[in-house]
């Protein structure tokens, strides 16, 4: 039996009528990882390396491979409700298992390069949202609400996360904002340029880490360290995000891809 609608994504895909945009940012030594303040005893995250086993010598005559070591929320990465204590006692909370219907989702991308280029610190308000609406319709339900701050862009830079003595300045999200996309709007979750989900300010904001907070106290997943938001449109984008299947895990690095409509 065939599927029309399958049948028409296929020869989209074939005829680059629908292309394949890569929303992830390389893995490598130098992944800027989160850094949280130290002054509280909080763990850290282990950044990411890589050691080969064998390349073709005596370790391994005829394969390559490697061995990695890396926090969960490492790079372009996925974070599952489970990751903060609002989401501990959801039902399938984890990476392992989440509903598929998670990994594939459309995209909103909302587009606030100018506020954070004006201010590290610009909290996403419900206005804002308001705003973006009224020119490109209602977020719709179990979308994946994209930030675009291009800040991506400042991945091999100091300023990606903006560390000051009084810790990150990165943008992030008004405490209701995350309210009025859950309760609202009932997205998949929200997905940013940043190193994380919430502001580089995020532990001083009230609640501390809204958005971790009431995203996944809501059963609402995150995606961090995305790129290429600038080559989104607004509306009408397919994100494919998938976490590794690790038993009772937080969150994963993981390949985020859109499928957007071509020429
Ligand atoms: C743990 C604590 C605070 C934050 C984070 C993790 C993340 O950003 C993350 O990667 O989920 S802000
Ligand atoms: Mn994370």
């Amino acid at each position: 039996m065939s599927n029309s609608i399958l049948e028409t994504v296929a020869l989209g895909l074939l005829d680059g009528s629908i292309r394949i945009l890569d929303l992830t940012a390389t893995l490598h030594p130098g992944t800027p990882t989160l850094q949280l303040p130290t002054d509280f005893g909080w763990g850290e995250s282990w950044p990411f390396s890589i050691e080969t086993i064998s390349r073709y010598d005596d370790k391994g005559p005829a394969w390559y491979w490697n061995n990695l070591k890396c926090g969960e929320h490492t790079g372009t990465h996925f974070d599952a409700p489970i990751h903060w204590v609002s989401g501990k006692d959801l039902e399938n909370n984890t990476t392992e298992t989440l509903p598929l219907k998670s990994f594939v989702a459309p995209a909103v991308v909302i587009d606030a390069v100018a506020e954070a280029a004006a201010d590290p610190d610009f909290l996403m308000d419900v206005d804002f949202i308001k705003a973006w609406e009224a020119k490109h319709g209602e977020i719709p339900k179990g979308a994946w609400v994209l930030y675009r701050t291009d800040w991506s862009k400042k991945m091999d830079s100091d300023e990606y996360l903006g560390m000051r003595e009084d810790g990150g300045h990165t943008p992030g999200w008004d405490p209701a904002t995350v309210t009025f996309l859950t309760t609202e709007r009932d997205i998949a979750g929200v997905g940013v340029e940043t190193v994380g989900t919430d502001a580089g300010q995020a532990p001083v904001q009230d609640p501390m880490f809204p958005c971790h907070n009431l995203m996944h106290g809501a059963n609402k997943c995150g995606l961090a360290s995305l790129c290429n938001l600038d080559q989104l449109p607004a509306t009408g984008a397919i994100i494919i995000a998938a976490p590794l299947k690790i038993r009772g895990g937080s969150g994963s690095p993981s390949r985020v891809l859109a499928l957007v409509p071509g020429r």
